[in-house]
């Protein structure tokens, strides 16, 4: 169970972040109801939410997910690889800092949170665009110390490996094609996501409920009949600059 969630809000900059999505301009003032939307889920799930407020620095400053990689004995802080969010990072220490021990991602290597799917004790880390080599076995390391075993998963299709496959329970994963048929998932009970619905795969398994994105109605209902608790949240602003339900938080 997660007790902690620490989000921030999207500032008036947000549509100037990076973005690969060719879905148009993120209109703020709905980004912001999402958002909030988002909060409200969490804490109606027993949350604490922390609402750090938006860094006119960081235009990407909400996808707070990228900057930690949080375990119930440390807290790992990043080193994005995205060169233009380095220092996204500090804001989130100083909330950790007063929960766990920190550990830290050091230069020059590279970590985005995003690339890490935790499945119980076992940590995948995908090797991605914004997470390289020397970044993954730092990661290992790290984890090894406080006794977590750990693996790398090669990204290419998408941005982070969880943009691609996400952790809903039990043995269960929710995942694009690509990587279904990979040998790390093969043991697990994977539902597969249309193609045209590949943004579904990231969704938020979190206190009993999974947090589905809204419109993508097969991903719902395949859930739903796998005995989920099913949450709908509205994330098209978020989507048009490649974050998802996952990135807009950091659990513990
Ligand atoms: C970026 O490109 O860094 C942001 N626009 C989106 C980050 C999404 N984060 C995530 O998947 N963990």
């Amino acid at each position: 169970m997660f007790r902690h969630a620490i989000v921030r809000k999207p500032g008036p900059n947000f549509c100037d972040g990076i973005t690969t999505a060719d879905l148009g301009r993120p209109d703020y003032e709905r980004a912001l109801a999402q958002h909030e939307q988002y909060c409200r889920v969490l804490g109606e799930q027993g949350i604490n939410v922390t609402i750090l407020e938006a860094d006119d620095r960081y235009p990407d400053g909400c996808f707070v997910e990228d900057m930690a990689v949080v375990t119930p004995r440390c807290a790992v802080i990043t080193r994005s690889g995205a060169l233009v969010r380095q220092g996204e990072e500090a804001a989130i220490e100083q909330v950790l800092a007063a929960y766990l021990p920190i550990e830290r991602i050091e230069p020059p290597a590279v970590v985005d949170g995003g690339d890490i799917l935790q499945i119980a004790d076992h940590f995948y880390i995908g090797l991605s665009r914004r997470t390289d080599p020397v970044g993954a076995s730092q990661l290992a390391a790290i984890l090894k110390k406080h006794g977590y075993e750990s693996s790398t998963v090669p990204v290419d299709s998408v941005l982070h490996l969880q943009t691609g496959v996400t952790w809903v329970g039990g043995r269960q994963l929710a995942c694009i094609e690509g990587f279904a048929a990979r040998s790390e998932f093969v043991g697990f009970d994977r539902l597969v996501v249309p193609p045209q619905d590949d943004y579904s795969a990231n969704c938020l398994h979190v206190n009993g409920v999974t947090l589905v994105p809204a419109g993508f109605d097969a991903t719902r209902d395949a859930l739903a009949k796998l005995g989920h608790r099913v949450v709908e949240v509205e994330m098209s602003e978020f989507r048009k600059m490649d974050g998802g339900l996952t990135c807009l938080s950091i659990l513990f």
